[in-house]
């Protein structure tokens, strides 16, 4: 059992002044990808509405360059690179937070809160990798990480189960066509992207992605049946949607306030928007898979409005790491992206050690409470736990959200006080530091470019760098770390004291 001791702090007001908590996050969405960071070659007015309403953030940290280990800092408040497995998960892998963390979900729910967890989750499910039940109960869900309600895709897009659960069941159980899932190998006379080209209707992959066939795209991993429950890739962004407006509607008849964790599909790949969007961008697919999240966002503040909980709903727009255009499959984003910069002036994209990785658009909105502007204050992902706790007025238990500090007064625009430092991971588990000031990568044996397919500068190098980010060199090109080994020691010194931690902890 988790012991949380939860009472309400002097900063929580009466309860019905707690906000309700949406948090809003884009996959793989670049800070260069939203007109109001900068795009012109794509307009989001829906997400810039917010921005201009809200407060908007030019220097956001995720903890990782990748999903898994990036949402895993956000709702437990500990650095990935201290948990074993964060990694890239596969869809049948185990659930990594074990019930016996305390998440942010869990906190928020003993304050009071209802809790829903809605869209990408990916950090694994049930209690052994590849033993899951699907076509029963699920004995790892988000209820047990302290979601009261969920419906969720296990992994990604890309990754079988093609399908939806709900309270830890397959959304639309079909029956007559029982799931079966595997990483290791194909079911016997079951089509693949490799063995069968010719059903690919929809999408080709460019690299990897050449397995199970759903929806005329293959995959990564097997599966076979699904039937009705499978998912079509089209609808998958507005079936997000729906379940998420009709949660906000169920909990504004309840005096509780909610927390909604909402992960939209956009705009990981395959990217295969609804049809309505199809040629509404220069930019192809990729571009109309951006208007498509934009029109989540008009859809949510629309149904906040209508209901008149706008005002005090703390509402976030964010993503869980920077960008690729070409991420597996033939879409042409490479091609059609134009002179776009999908990562704004920043260097590198998803995967890298470079800020395009991992510095990501944020925006908060909360009428009620927080100012409007922009923040050039240096905010992290990981103090999700801490700063949503803090406005709750509910308290964090001992021992748990190890990293994460309560940024309340910065990410509500009444202090422009940064973080000291923002520790985050490259795809390699390359560490790297950031100050407001400095940038320090720690040495890594990895390759420069990306070795499996998307076209990204790593930021990897054998020796350790250093740049002066804000000041001089936003583009990391210039390393300072032969000029100021000091400096280089000082930020090693910080990330060796987290990894020897975690050493202690796994050996524990
Ligand atoms: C990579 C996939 C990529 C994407 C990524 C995870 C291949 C060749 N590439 O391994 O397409 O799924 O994992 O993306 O398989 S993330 O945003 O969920 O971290
Ligand atoms: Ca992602």
């Amino acid at each position: 059992m988790k012991r949380i001791l939860l009472s309400l702090l002097p900063l929580a007001a009466s309860a019905h002044q707690r906000p309700n908590i949406i948090w809003l996050m884009a996959d793989d969405l670049g800070y260069g990808d939203l007109s109001c960071y900068g795009a012109t070659r794509i307009q989001t007015p829906h997400i810039d509405r917010v921005a201009a309403e809200g407060l908007r953030f030019t220097d956001m940290h995720a903890c990782a360059s990748t999903s898994t280990p990036s949402r895993y800092g956000i709702l437990t408040g500990e650095y990935p690179f201290c948990h074993p497995g964060t990694d890239v998960a596969a869809g049948n892998a185990a659930s990594i937070i074990s019930p016996e963390q305390v998440t942010i979900a869990d906190v928020l729910r003993g304050a009071g809160y209802h809790t829903g967890a809605i869209g990408k989750w990916h950090l694994g499910l049930g209690s052994r990798t590849g033993y899951q039940d699907w076509n029963g109960r699920i004995d790892i869900a988000p209820d047990s990480l302290g979601f009261d309600y969920s419906y969720i895709m296990a992994a990604t897009s890309d990754r079988v189960p093609c399908v939806f659960i709900e309270q830890g069941r397959i959304a639309n159980y079909d029956p007559s066509a029982p799931v079966e899932v595997s990483y290791q190998h194909n079911f016997e006379g079951e089509p693949t992207g490799r063995t069968h080209p010719h059903l690919l209707t929809k999408l080709r992959p460019s690299h990897g992605h050449d397995m199970s066939i759903v929806n005329g795209i293959s995959r990564i991993g097997y599966m076979r049946g699904g039937g009705k429950a499978l998912w079509r890739d089209e609808d998958i962004a507005d079936s997000i949607t729906a379940h998420a407006i009709r949660y906000i509607e169920t909990c504004s008849q309840s005096q509780a306030p909610f927390f909604l964790y909402l992960c939209t599909n956009d705009i990981h790949v395959p990217r295969m928007p609804h049809e309505r969007y199809r040629g509404k961008s220069v930019m192809g697919l990729r571009g109309e898979a951006i208007l498509s999240l934009d029109e989540t966002v008009r859809q949510i503040t629309a149904a906040l409005d209508r209901l008149s909980l706008a005002h005090n709903t703390l509402l976030i727009i964010t993503s869980d790491n920077g960008p690729v255009l070409d991420d597996g499959y033939d879409d042409q984003a490479e091609t059609l992206a134009g002179d776009h910069q999908p990562g704004g002036h920043w260097r590198g994209g998803k995967y890298s050690a470079y800020e395009a990785g991992s510095v990501v658009p944020f925006i908060v909105r909360w009428p009620a409470r927080a100012k409007s502007g922009v923040s050039h204050a240096l905010v992290s992902q990981v103090d999700a736990f801490r700063t949503l706790a803090a406005i709750a007025g509910a308290q964090v238990p001992q021992g748990a959200a190890p990293h994460s500090l309560d940024m309340h007064a910065t990410w509500t625009g009444r202090s422009r006080q940064s973080r000291p430092y923002a520790v985050k991971m490259a795809q390699d588990h390359t560490l790297v530091l950031r100050t407001t000031d400095w940038k320090y990568i720690s040495p890594s044996s990895g390759p420069v470019i990306i070795p499996w397919g998307p076209k990204i500068e790593t930021g990897y190098r054998p020796h350790p760098q250093l740049f002066r980010i804000r000041t001089a060199d936003p583009h990391e090109d210039h390393d300072l770390a032969p000029a100021h080994p000091k400096q280089v020691r000082r930020f090693q010194t910080i990330l060796d004291g987290l990894t020897e931690k975690k050493q202690d902890s796994i050996k524990q």
